[in-house]
């Protein structure tokens, strides 16, 4: 039997972690000969924590093989002590009348403790993935707070809006998900990510080429990706839950076990493409041996240089807006 993996999973007790604690739980995130220990974290709210608890219970009465025993706190340090993946999925909803700026600010109150916990008791060796919006600027927040630890294990989740992408070029073409290859979301996960069909292959074709249809990939296929979130808020009057945490799962999964696939996500800007170090990017990668590597050398036509230049412009706007954060 392999040793357990802790996993500490914030916002436990939220609609995301309703559909990710189970899966994980049942090994389809670390493996399905991977004993797990889940760390639950829920805000001291009364109601969050009984809330926790129904949970927890439910997670018991599944008799879970692998899971070998859990935790429920609203206590940081105890939530991320010696954990090996943490996924920080609970953060501040956008409020009425609330503005961009105070959403950063409101959630900086969250991400600082969380990182400063992380970098003081988690194992060396952990694996972060923020979920909670605005996921990239808050791991940026919170890989700054995590002293002792590298900034290449703090990572945000571009996934959904990657597996959004496969399954609309997949529709298009009227191939299976699994034909669509080398699909990329550039910068941040928000309205002004770049999803790139032009390097995306189907079927073993260049994606944009079988597509062949200039309008559709600009004026469908972009903004359907981008503004996804939108849609399904609309549609289920609740925003995405069961495709968050199937991401998270793809996420983590293919960072920890290695993908054959490129997969999107969001990283320390490293230079790469020419977006300065200091903020957290949406590029494509391949992952092996537990790292993820930047896919290198993709040549963007011009139409592509303006879109990711306007992501990284608005991911840079929201490093200035909480720059008395990053100490
Ligand atoms: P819910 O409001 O259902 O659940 C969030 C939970 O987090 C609540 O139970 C709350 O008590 C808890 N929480 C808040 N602050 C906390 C803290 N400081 N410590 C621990 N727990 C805390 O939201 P849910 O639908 O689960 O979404 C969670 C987050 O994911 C939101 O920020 C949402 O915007 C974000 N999303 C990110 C996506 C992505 O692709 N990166 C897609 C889906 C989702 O919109």
């Amino acid at each position: 039997m392999k040793k357990p993996m802790r996993v500490a999973v914030t916002g436990a007790a939220g609609q995301i972690g309703y559909s990710l604690l189970f899966r994980i739980a049942s090994g389809e995130m670390l493996g399905k000969d991977q004993p797990v220990i889940l760390q639950l974290l829920e805000i001291p709210d009364e109601k969050a924590q009984k809330a926790l608890k129904g949970v927890m219970m439910e997670l018991d009465d599944c008799a879970f093989p692998l899971l070998q025993s859990m935790v429920g706190t609203s206590d940081a340090n105890v939530a991320f002590k010696d954990v090996d993946v943490a996924l920080l999925v609970g953060a501040r909803p956008r409020g009425p009348g609330m503005e961009r700026k105070d959403l950063l600010e409101a959630n900086g109150a969250i991400f600082v403790p969380q990182g400063k916990a992380i970098g003081e008791v988690a194992s060396r060796d952990v694996k972060v993935l923020v979920v909670g919006n605005p996921a990239n600027t808050n791991a940026l927040i919170a890989m700054k707070a995590a002293k002792g630890l590298k900034p290449s294990q703090f990572t945000a989740m571009m996934r959904l809006d990657h597996n959004r992408a496969l399954t609309q070029v997949a529709q298009k073409t009227g191939k299976a998900v699994t034909d669509v290859k080398k699909m990329s979301i550039w910068g941040n996960h928000s309205a002004t990510q770049y999803p790139d069909v032009f390097h995306a292959e189907v079927a073993g074709k260049n994606a944009a080429q079988t597509i062949n249809d200039q309008a559709w990939i600009e004026g469908t296929f972009i903004p359907t990706v981008q503004k996804r979130g939108a849609a399904i808020i609309d549609a289920r009057g609740l925003s995405s839950a069961a495709s968050a945490a199937n991401a998270a799962i793809d996420h983590v999964r293919d960072w920890v076990l290695g993908s054959s696939e490129w997969v999107s996500m969001g990283v320390p800007s490293d230079g790469s493409y020419g977006i300065p170090e200091g903020i957290i990017f949406g590029y494509p990668c391949t992952t092996a041996n537990g790292q993820y590597t930047i896919v290198k050398g993709i040549e963007h036509n011009d139409f592509a240089k303006a879109k990711i230049a306007a992501t990284q412009k608005e991911l840079e706007e929201e490093r200035a807006a909480i720059a008395h954060l990053l100490k």
